[in-house]
């Protein structure tokens, strides 16, 4: 079992700012869950474009209002606490925040950790996410600071 705290995550590629938000990653590719895990804030006032060509997202609203348009057709939806979307069709997509906006994100493929957006709003696909035994009762549980100890990365 991975027990870990946002509260931990310190200065670290866990913890990544750009300009419209700020993300931290409580779970990443090298803790072989086979999906990344982010708590994310969106800044009030901010536009962000993206464009996940080589991930899928699922994104959950726990706080603040904003919108979401759809970049191909233009609809435009309202995101408030208990909204989910889910980036199925790796769907261009502008998000506008009203105000500071919590959303939960989840990545398949997982992200490595630091990555940031490329110019055309996608993340990289840096590599694939290892794969780890689903039944062994043997395993001990790592309880981590969050902030990449006890984890191993992409050259381990
Ligand atoms: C929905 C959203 O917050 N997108 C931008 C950030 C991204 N989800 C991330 O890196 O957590």
């Amino acid at each position: 079992m991975l027990v870990t705290r946002l509260a931990d995550i310190g200065a670290s590629d866990r913890d990544v700012h750009a300009p419209t938000f700020r993300s931290r990653r409580l779970l990443l590719a090298q803790d072989g869950m086979g999906f990344s895990f982010h708590d994310t804030i969106l800044y009030a006032g901010s536009v962000t474009p993206m464009w996940y060509r080589n991930h899928l997202e699922a994104v959950y609203c726990i706080d603040g209002e904003g919108e979401l348009e759809e970049t191909e057709t233009g609809v435009i939806h309202q995101i408030t606490p208990g909204t989910l979307y889910a980036l199925d069709k790796h769907d261009r997509h502008e998000l506008r925040a009203k105000t500071d906006l919590r959303m939960i994100c989840v990545f398949n493929p997982p992200l490595w950790g630091g990555e940031v957006h490329e110019e055309d709003g996608s993340y990289p696909l840096l590599g694939a996410p290892p794969t780890r035994p689903t039944h062994d009762r043997n395993a001990k549980s790592v309880v981590t600071g969050g902030n990449g100890r006890n984890r191993k990365g992409p050259k381990d």
